[in-house]
């Protein structure tokens, strides 16, 4: 289809979707309600990190208990169909701001002093609501890396998120496992004390602070070899850091920051609409849940965390509602990649797992070609437009932003978002119908068409398996599973069917080959 035909197509559909809606909802809506309805909706990106299909109540979990999620999937759409980019947390976020996927631009899990990988002129997510009107701020995670060489932690910090869109950022640089351990709001590292500079390597030993593997006797946590560099809050860390003693945070108050923050956020904007990235660092390692949490599951750490997140998503709920702004907020609840047990760290998830289930019906997990990797719990909530349900509808977080775009207004020119759809139907319920085909990304690409699951051949790393006890799936040859019989992806059935491996291979490559060129097929 033509590109434009294409683009007033969609728009036409929501808009007459919304004016059903809107006409039937018109009759008992108050004034004020009716003038918040003609307003783009404020938009809550929830991101959780390494949460698993699996580990939501309202998705099977077992031994755990998620009642703020779950209800926002009570009043909002439950996917069963969707998936983030990657199975590992860089890649994922890269191809979900920038709707083109990772591979493209060869990103894979980043250490906490990389160069930003996203290039300041491309078009993001938060660029995109930017220009429909919206203030944009993220509050968490970010693992996108920062700066355009060697970052200088004790000087302003950039590029970063504020260079790609965002107007307001308070972030983790990487993970919470890596150095450096400081919190960076907009281009600056806080309550940095100058005469205490910050030095961070990943190559060799700065500073003469112990490490995990010189004071074992230190560690809150036990650790393997890479989790062994600079301790810091009684946790040992990948890489090394000297100085910024007054900046370091403390991995057990990180929901009560980044909540106070996401809050302040969302009262200073409520009456512009507003889009909050809230990226949570739970349940990624090191698993360090606040002592509220602690014991509220037989599962230890893990399953701890799961609780809060689960309470960080009441808190975030409730103050939608106490601005009175809870009717007329898009909520989307989703994670980065699929779960983990161990990984790196002896916080005792796998012995303590009992029957729970962090994959659900998939195998693999984080790390792996399988269907866990990648296949996300979902749920989007907007109590003004979406009417409670389950979809099967095929959506990917590369989505959001053609789909958002949609949403707003907003048109996309040639070379953005090259990946991104406009599946907005889909995820507002009112179609069944999402993407035809989606490439996800591991060590190797795979590619979801219908029912079929094929996985480019390509040797995945031996340690996720031998250190992760994760199926890496796929191999050096072809894999082809149907997931309408194999959900579980247990038998590869690509010699049966030849004719399907050569056409999934072809379209794979395909879309390999077109490069940042969107084609004019949404
Ligand atoms: C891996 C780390 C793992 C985790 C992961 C990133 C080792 C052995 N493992 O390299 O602990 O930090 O990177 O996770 O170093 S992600 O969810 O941010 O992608
Ligand atoms: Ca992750």
């Amino acid at each position: 289809m033509n590109r434009s035909i294409s683009v007033l197509a969609a728009l036409t559909l929501t808009s007459s979707l919304f004016c059903k809606v809107t006409a039937a909802e018109e009759t008992h809506k108050s004034p004020e309600k009716k003038q918040e309805q003609s307003r783009n909706p404020n938009i809550v990106l929830f991101y959780v990190d390494d949460l698993g299909y699996g580990d939501v109540g309202c998705y099977g979990a077992e031994g755990v208990e998620t009642p703020n999620i779950d209800r926002l999937a009570d009043n909002g759409i439950k996917f069963t169909n969707a998936y983030c980019s990657a199975a590992t947390s860089t890649p994922s976020r890269y191809a979900m701001l920038t709707g083109s996927y990772a591979f493209r631009s060869g990103a894979s899990v980043l250490p906490g002093d990389a160069p930003m990988l996203i290039d300041t002129d491309q078009k993001t997510l938060p660029s995109m609501l930017k220009e429909a009107g919206y203030t944009t701020g993220i509050v968490g995670k970010w693992h996108l890396g920062l700066g355009d060489g060697e970052v200088n932690w004790n000087e302003a910090i950039k590029p970063g998120p504020l260079e790609i869109g965002f107007d307001y950022s308070y972030i983790i640089p990487a993970t919470g496992d890596r150095v450096p351990c400081v919190w960076v709001e907009n281009h600056h590292v806080v309550d940095l004390d100058d005469e205490d500079p910050i030095r961070v390597s990943y190559d060799e030993k700065v500073g003469n602070e112990p490490t995990g593997i010189s004071h074992p006797e230190l560690l809150k946590v036990g650790a393997d070899e890479q989790h062994s560099g600079t301790i810091i809050n009684g946790v040992s860390r990948i890489g090394y850091m000297a100085g910024g003693h007054t900046a370091r945070w403390k991995d057990e108050l990180m929901p009560y920051r980044k909540l106070w923050k996401a809050r302040e956020f969302m009262e200073k904007n409520q009456d512009n609409p507003f889009f909050l990235y809230f990226s949570l660092h739970g349940i990624h390692v090191p698993r360090l849940p606040n002592q509220k949490f602690i014991g509220e599951t037989d599962m230890g750490p893990r399953g701890d965390h799961i609780v809060q997140v689960d309470w960080l998503m009441g808190q975030i709920m409730e103050k939608l509602e106490d601005m009175v702004v809870k009717e007329n907020t898009l909520v989307i609840f989703t994670s980065d990649n699929g779960p983990v047990l161990d990984d790196g760290y002896d916080d005792q998830a796998e012995e303590l797992l009992g029957s729970h289930e962090p994959a659900g019906p998939f195998s693999g997990g984080k790390y792996s070609a399988l269907e866990a990797g990648t296949r996300m719990p979902t749920i989007i909530s907007w109590p003004q437009e979406i009417e409670p349900g389950e979809s099967d509808a095929l959506i990917g977080q590369v989505d959001l932003l053609a789909s958002l775009a949609a949403l707003t207004g907003q048109q996309l020119k040639g070379n953005e978002a090259p990946d991104s759809r406009n599946v907005l139907p889909a995820l507002l319920g009112k179609s069944g119908e999402g993407r035809r085909e989606l490439v996800t990304e591991s060590w190797t690409l795979s590619l979801r068409q219908g029912k079929w699951k094929y996985i480019q051949p390509g040797d995945q790393p031996e340690w996720i398996k031998e250190n992760k006890g994760i199926d890496p799936g796929g191999g050096s040859e072809p894999h082809l599973y149907n997931l309408e019989k194999d959900i579980g992806e247990t038998n590869n059935v690509a010699s049966e069917y030849p004719a399907k491996v050569e056409e999934m291979k072809k379209l794979l490559e395909k879309i390999e080959k077109r490069g940042q060129v969107r084609p004019g097929i949404d």
